[in-house]
């Protein structure tokens, strides 16, 4: 823990994996303009990294970036050694379900191996706290009627990026037992927010329907998710920082479960788009039919809530990818992977 000689604040410097994606990128902005923390940012730029959702905090006195592989096990002892975090978020992944389906071996590499190299390379910094940033959807599906999940709900995960989120989870609890590792794991329902990659459906809906383009809905459009606020998880995700107790898992939900075809209603409504975009197409291979999270641990353990109601969070989110086409069009171009180059003047 350090002090900001200007405020008197104490300020915590914490390593945050994956912060050039979507969730990181919402955390490390909420984090550095806080004032409680100083930000390390370690991350490999893969397509789904994006340095341009930092811009407004990045290279400030706050936040500095590193780029590396979480696999390069030098690389990571490396920036370890340089910044001596007291505490790591780990939230790189690989995070598409479908990529996941056409080829599992980069879920495997980043997800396991990349998670055990972090877990090696905190075995140097004894006193440092591990968040193990993880899915609800390592529990596997729910029925209509199914109780939601909870933190006990034993481990049934359908697609590989599932099952690599559902190894690392339990790669981490092996190092609490064994090494006396101080680590808490996140388990998390559906993001939406700013910052999305348009591969995710919320975004992808959204610019599609702005765009005139048809909307790919999968099988019968009556798969449910819980939606979270992004905002909301961070939150939780500095609670769990804070306030979780070594060992434990905590799970985090919205309270907005909705079918995909009422969301896809909310977004043809927003946008104005015709419902005729809407193209019904081929399902996705076990497709998990229903996530549901009791957070009641979290409430009751973390102090932590929802904030966000989903009606008028995903207005936000719609009107945030409405007004910001320019990172859109960098991002569904490809012209948002020159930002580091041109950055660092230098090449990925
Ligand atoms: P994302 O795909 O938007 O971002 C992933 C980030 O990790 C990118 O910046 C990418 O460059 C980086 N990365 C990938 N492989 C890397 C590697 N080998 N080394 C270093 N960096 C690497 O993901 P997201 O949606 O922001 O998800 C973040 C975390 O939260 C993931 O662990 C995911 O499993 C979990 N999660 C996501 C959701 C959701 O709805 N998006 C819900 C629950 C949990
Ligand atoms: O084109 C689409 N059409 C469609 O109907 C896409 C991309 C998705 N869908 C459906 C599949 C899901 O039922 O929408 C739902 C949401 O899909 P995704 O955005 O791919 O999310 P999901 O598979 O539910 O997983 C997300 O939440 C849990 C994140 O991608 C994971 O990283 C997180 O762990």
């Amino acid at each position: 823990m350090n002090y900001d000689l200007v405020s008197g604040k104490s300020v915590q410097r914490v390593l945050v994996t994956g912060g050039a994606g979507f969730i990181g990128s919402n955390l490390v902005r909420m984090m550095v303009e806080s004032g409680s923390y100083h930000v390390v940012v370690l991350d490999a730029l893969t397509y789904a990294g994006n340095l341009a959702n930092l811009t407004d905090v990045l290279d400030t006195e706050r936040c500095v970036f590193e780029l590396g592989n979480i696999t390069d096990a030098s690389r990571v002892r490396q920036v370890l050694a340089d910044h001596k975090p007291s505490a790591i978020m780990h939230l790189a992944a690989e995070s598409h379900v479908d990529r996941s389906i056409a080829s599992a071996a980069p879920f495997v590499e980043t997800n396991v191996k990349g998670t055990l190299v972090l877990l090696e390379a905190m075995r140097e910094l004894p006193d440092a706290r591990f968040v193990h940033v993880s899915t609800d959807e390592v529990y596997g599906t729910l029925g209509p009627n199914d109780a939601p999940f909870v933190e006990t709900t034993p481990l049934d995960p359908t697609s590989p990026y599932a099952a690599s989120k559902a190894a690392s989870d339990l790669l981490v609890q092996s190092f609490v037992r064994t090494h006396g590792l101080d680590a808490v794991i996140t388990r998390c329902s559906n993001n939406y927010g700013p910052y999305q990659f348009p591969e995710k459906f919320i975004p992808l809906m959204t610019l599609n329907a702005l765009e005139g383009r048809p909307l790919p809905i999968y099988g019968d459009g009556q798969q449910v998710r819980d939606w979270l606020h992004v905002d909301d998880h961070c939150y939780g995700l500095l609670a769990a920082l804070k306030r979780g107790v070594s060992g434990e898992v905590y799970n985090f939900g919205g309270d907005g479960e909705r079918t995909n075809a009422a969301m896809v209603s909310a977004i043809l409504a927003q946008t104005g788009a015709s419902p005729d975009l809407c193209t019904y197409v081929a399902d996705r291979k076990a497709h998990d039919r229903r996530y549901a999270i009791n957070a009641e641990k979290a409430h009751r353990e973390l102090g932590w809530a929802p904030t966000r109601n989903l009606d008028e969070g995903l207005q936000s989110t719609i009107a945030w990818y409405t007004h910001n086409r320019t990172w859109s069009d960098n991002v569904r171009s490809g012209a948002y992977r020159t930002y580091y180059e041109t950055q660092y003047n230098t090449t990925l």
